[in-house]
């Protein structure tokens, strides 16, 4: 019998010390097989996942904050998706849409154009990865403007192939030892609320104060008529949960459309119902020329996406865009299921509901805990960042602490950010509120368990 579906028990029970016996043997055998190169977080290898638990090898049930990075959003193994995947399966798993095309591609560039934002004629193009979407939004405003430069973000994160290592801006361990890297892409400064602090008059660096400082980096060091486009991550993910403040995006928006830039969101974490909207940029009314989407768009089968304005997207020559296994026909019927559950289940309102219970439970350990020094986010996708009490120093050691020991006490917790002292919390949308309120406890006894107020 298998372990996982729908009647696993959606809690957290420990039968051994964590790692347990198997994951132990399985971790020497990877030692001798898999790369050192490719990490893990957790220290226990999975045997079955469903909904927000994570079952190990050797039984443990985990409370799963991180959701495999933001994918399993709709759960996992969510059983629309199994039921879509299984049923696809069996029809066929790929023939290859450069090949012979099938109507799953079409329908879900059709749900695309329809919930992403903007009521203009779209087009969609599917691929396999976020790094593969970003590049191919890349591709695309190039051939559209006829020019070549890319502007990204201080913390940004892009990907791990050779164009987007270079949009990324975190080099350690993304970058470090793989240059050179691609030409042209030039680092904006971004809002970062909670470091921006006073510019040189001592007037807070609010949204549109910072988004003047980057547009003047920007044309100074580049030129706004070679820049083909500006790629932001409306909530910025793996550089720390940074919300920009607000009207810091609209700022950035304006100044674009002024330019002929192609104003490209990067949803591939923020993305298909984490923050609450269907798209973080909802939140300030933002409509971006294209959008990038991955990770939860398919309840953690591979697939991603670039959607955006008609003649954007079709402006490549014809067959200049694609891949053996962009659109494959099992994804494709994963994001069918994943829509659907989104909208069955109101996890849109679900994400608002998880966030406001997050949100409450943070900022109540904020005013116990000097060492949480901002508490951010929008929806169910929320962090802390840690630092040394009553200053912004980053305490890395610390956030790596708390998520490791409340992984030995049943709860999974990712780290982000630059500086390594962001705990996010990114639990399925599905989680049942009494499961993600025990997952705070465990946390509170942590945080009280670590250190200074201990
Ligand atoms: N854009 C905004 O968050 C992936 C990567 C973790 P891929 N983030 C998790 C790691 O260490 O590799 C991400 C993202 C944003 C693009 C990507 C890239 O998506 O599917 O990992 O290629």
């Amino acid at each position: 019998m298998p372990l996982g579906g729908p009647g696993l028990p959606q809690v957290r029970r420990l039968l051994t010390e964590v790692p347990g016996p198997r994951s132990r043997a399985l971790a020497a055998r990877r030692r001798a097989a898999v790369s050192a190169a490719v990490g893990s977080s957790m220290p226990f290898y999975a045997a079955a996942a469903a909904g927000g638990v994570v079952v190990d090898v050797d039984g443990n049930s985990f409370i799963d904050l991180g959701s495999g990075i933001a994918v399993t959003s709709v759960g996992a193994s969510a059983p629309r998706v199994v039921e879509a995947v299984t049923e696809q399966v069996s029809q066929f798993t790929h023939t290859c849409f450069m090949v012979t095309p099938y109507d799953a591609y079409v329908a879900v560039a059709e749900a695309l154009n329809e919930i992403t934002p903007g009521d203009f004629e779209k087009r969609t193009a599917l691929f396999t990865s976020g790094a593969e979407a970003v590049e191919n939004a890349v591709k695309i405003a190039r051939a559209h403007t006829g020019r070549t430069g890319v502007v990204v973000f201080d913390h940004a994160y892009h990907g791990r192939t050779n164009l987007t290592m270079a949009m990324t801006a975190k080099n350690m361990p993304y970058k470090e030892g793989f240059g050179p890297f691609a030409t042209d892409v030039h680092r904006a400064p971004l809002s970062y609320p909670f470091r921006d602090g006073v510019d040189l008059e001592g007037n807070p660096i609010d949204g549109p104060a910072a988004a003047a400082r980057a547009i003047a980096v920007i044309e100074k060091q580049v030129g706004a008529s070679n820049v083909a486009c500006v790629v932001v991550e409306p909530v910025q993910g793996e550089g720390g949960f940074i919300v920009p403040a607000e009207g810091f995006l609209p700022a950035l928006l304006e100044w674009t459309r002024a330019h002929g830039i192609v104003f490209v969101a990067d949803e591939v974490q923020s993305g298909f119902a984490r923050t609450g909207a269907m798209f973080a940029c909802e939140h300030e009314g933002i409509v971006p020329d294209l959008v990038t989407t991955a990770k939860g768009i398919a309840g953690g089968l591979p697939l991603s996406g670039v959607t955006g304005r008609a003649e954007i997207m079709d402006a490549p020559v014809v067959g200049g865009l694609g891949g053996t296994y962009g659109g494959n026909p099992v994804a494709c019927a994963a994001a069918l299921a994943a829509l659907a559950t989104v909208r069955e289940e109101g996890l849109l309102e679900r994400a608002t509901a998880l966030g406001a219970l997050m949100t409450t439970r943070l900022q109540a350990l904020a005013r116990r805990d000097p060492r949480v020094g901002d508490v951010r986010g929008r929806g169910a996708m929320m962090a802390v960042e840690l630092v040394e009490p009553g200053t912004h120093v980053p305490d890395a050691a610390l956030a790596a602490r708390v998520a490791r020991e409340a992984t030995q006490r049943g709860v999974m917790v990712l780290t982000c950010g630059t500086y390594g002292n962001v705990l996010r919390f990114l639990p399925a949308l599905a989680m049942p509120e009494p499961l993600l309120a025990e997952a705070f406890d465990v946390l509170d006894e942590v945080f009280a368990g670590t250190g200074a107020t201990a």
